[in-house]
């Protein structure tokens, strides 16, 4: 992938856990490596087709300067952000802060933090079988779009689907969405128990009744095995209720362990049934 590069970008500024440094100031150096294809700008010499390095030197320096934090690690992960937010094209940003005068009370070139952040592409089960199954549908959508670090790009139809697993139940409501993230698969866990608890949805029976769930499907191509979190999800390929509104929005996708298309899954379980 193609980069746009800065270095050394000095600025005046006033972050660090000493009371002094949040009054005296310091200067600070960002260096950004931003990462996106470079093709476009490369055959068409329009600044419009690319990023502005001048632009993006401004913000650092408006943002820095505007903002008070304690820590580096702070500063970089709010600035990172934002510049993920503010330049749809990056695809990636890392960035290096270095303070040449921090307050060690030892003789020092520098001291720093560099981090290196990107936006992941994800993909949500969504269902419901349990008072307004729409409402709850409509209202996970809604609060995942009303998040920073989130980006919903699509919403399958939601589809009317008979209860899976055995239990006797009402039937449910399922769609798909995919979406934009610069959280982890942890974080993106956490954010769905939130909208799930703001539901109502209390954990009883195992496949039982529920007025919201919401299931990580797929995280970029990441296979994750933790005792809480299973990436891609168990089972989805056996799955119609799953494989029928995320087919609408991402037929192409392919499941990272068994290499076959959200499409060719589809197709195999109808197929099969
Ligand atoms: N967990 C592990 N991996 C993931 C992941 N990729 N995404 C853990 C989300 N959660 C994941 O889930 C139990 C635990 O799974 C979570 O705490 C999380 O740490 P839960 O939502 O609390 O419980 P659950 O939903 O009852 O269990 P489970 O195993 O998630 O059930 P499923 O697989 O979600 O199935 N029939 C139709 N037609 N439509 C449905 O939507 N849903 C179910 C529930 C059964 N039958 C259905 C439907
Ligand atoms: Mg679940």
């Amino acid at each position: 992938m193609d980069r746009i590069i800065i270095e050394n970008l000095e600025v005046f500024a006033r972050h660090g856990v000493f009371p002094e440094e949040n009054v005296l100031g310091q200067k600070f150096l960002f260096s950004l490596t931003l990462w996106t294809d470079t093709r476009r700008a490369g055959i068409s010499d329009a600044l419009e087709d690319s990023v502005n390095y001048g632009e993006v030197c401004h913000l650092v320096q408006e943002y820095a300067t505007s903002h008070t934090f304690r820590l580096l690690e702070a500063l970089a992960e709010n600035l990172v952000e934002e510049l993920l937010i503010r330049y749809p094209s990056l695809s990636q940003v890392d960035l290096t802060i270095r303070k040449p005068w921090a307050p060690v009370g030892l003789p020092l070139e520098s001291v720093g933090v560099a981090i290196s952040r990107k936006r992941h592409l994800a993909f949500i089960a969504l269902g419901s079988n349990m008072g307004d199954r729409r409402g709850y549908l409509d209202g996970a959508v809604r609060a995942l779009r009303e998040r920073r670090d989130c980006r919903v790009l699509q919403v399958s139809d939601y589809l009317v689907t008979e209860p899976y697993g055995g239990v006797e139940q009402e039937d449910f409501l399922n769609g798909a969405l995919s979406l934009e993230t610069f959280l982890s698969p942890e974080e993106l866990l956490d954010v769905l128990h939130e909208i799930e608890a703001a539901a109502d949805r209390r954990r009883e029976v195992r496949w039982g009744p529920r007025t919201l769930d919401l299931d990580i499907l797929l995280y970029d191509d990441l296979v994750l095995d933790l005792p809480q979190l299973t990436i891609p999800h168990r089972e989805m390929h056996l799955r119609s209720f799953v494989l029928d509104p995320l087919r609408q929005i991402a037929p192409w996708k392919r499941h990272p362990l068994l290499g076959l298309t959200v499409e060719s899954m589809a197709e195999k379980l109808r197929q099969n049934t």
